[in-house]
């Protein structure tokens, strides 16, 4: 795989990707929205590779949003385009099927908040700034975000966020569960690589229908989703990783998942 404004780096199981633009902050351009599509694709279609770091080069910034020069002459027509555009892309990260783990290494404004809404947990560097300002610029959310941030943070203070356009510290996103965790920031790479390795060994068919469970779930109603639930609760009972968990607990030793 050939990037520009990707940095793509292998640990095992655990793919490491960077936002490479850190002139601009990381702010994500038509070209790098494309680039990482296609990573995520290789990476979802990868069977040997279990989990995902995202973050953003440098110190300064996981993304600090879309690219505003390339918002700043849009049409109508091609707005709404690169809105649909980069909404398939996020969604990609959200169902590849794997963790992905957001390293949110500093501002996480716009399309990054976005982004690292689209990721399964969000851990944070204790100087990050998370925010929505699309407000500041005459404009709105359009990878997502008012969906997202509205069924994560909940609805009243998702539009506090959104109409006031305010940056909040890793701290205050923690306290409103927009990320799961802060570490001081020279540690946050090693915690969110040690979380990925640790997902990555566990049982893959698991893994992945536990995140269909949740993310479509969420979308049915209930009786529904548990339905839905039940059908992958069989399917899991199927696999060759769920007779060697039960097998290894009762035989009082740590269960080998061969992800089949
Ligand atoms: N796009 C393009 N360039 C950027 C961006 C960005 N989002 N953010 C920063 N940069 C550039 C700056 O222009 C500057 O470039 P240069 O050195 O050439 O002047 C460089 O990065 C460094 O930035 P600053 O000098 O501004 O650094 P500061 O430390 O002073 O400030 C901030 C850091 C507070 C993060 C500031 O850069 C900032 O406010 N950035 C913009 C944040 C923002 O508004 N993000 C939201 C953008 S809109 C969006 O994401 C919509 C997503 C949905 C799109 C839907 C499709 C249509």
């Amino acid at each position: 795989m050939a990037f520009h404004n990707l940095l793509i780096e292998r640990d095992e199981a655990v793919a490491i990707v960077t936002i490479n633009r850190p002139k601009v902050l990381n702010a994500l351009d038509t070209a790098t929205l494309d680039e990482l599509r296609r990573a995520m694709l290789e990476l979802t279609h990868d069977e040997a590779v279990r989990a995902v770091v995202l973050t953003g080069a440098g110190e300064k910034a996981f993304v600090a949003g879309a690219d505003i020069k390339e918002l700043a002459v849009m049409t109508p027509t091609g707005g709404r385009e690169h809105a649909i555009r980069g909404q398939h892309v996020f969604d990609l990260v959200e169902q590849m099927g794997k963790p992905v783990i957001a390293a949110i290494n500093g501002f996480a404004l716009g399309g990054g908040c976005e982004l690292a809404m689209a990721c399964t947990i969000r851990l944070a560097a204790d100087t990050a700034k998370l925010g929505q300002p699309e407000i500041n610029l005459g404009l709105i959310p359009g990878y997502g975000g008012t969906q997202r941030l509205a069924r994560i943070v909940g609805k009243g203070r998702a539009l506090e966020l959104l109409l006031s356009g305010d940056q909040i510290t890793a701290q205050e996103a923690h306290r409103i569960g927009l990320v799961n965790r802060v570490f001081p920031a020279g540690e946050l790479l090693a915690g969110a690589r040690a979380l990925a390795a640790s997902l990555a060994a566990r049982a893959p068919v698991a893994i992945h229908y536990i995140l269909e469970a949740v993310g479509k779930g969420l979308e049915m109603p209930l009786a529904q989703a548990q339905g839905f639930e039940a059908t992958l609760f069989g399917l899991v009972s199927s696999t060759e990783d769920m007779r060697e968990g039960t097998k290894a607990f009762l035989e009082k030793r740590k269960p080998v998942f061969q992800g089949r």
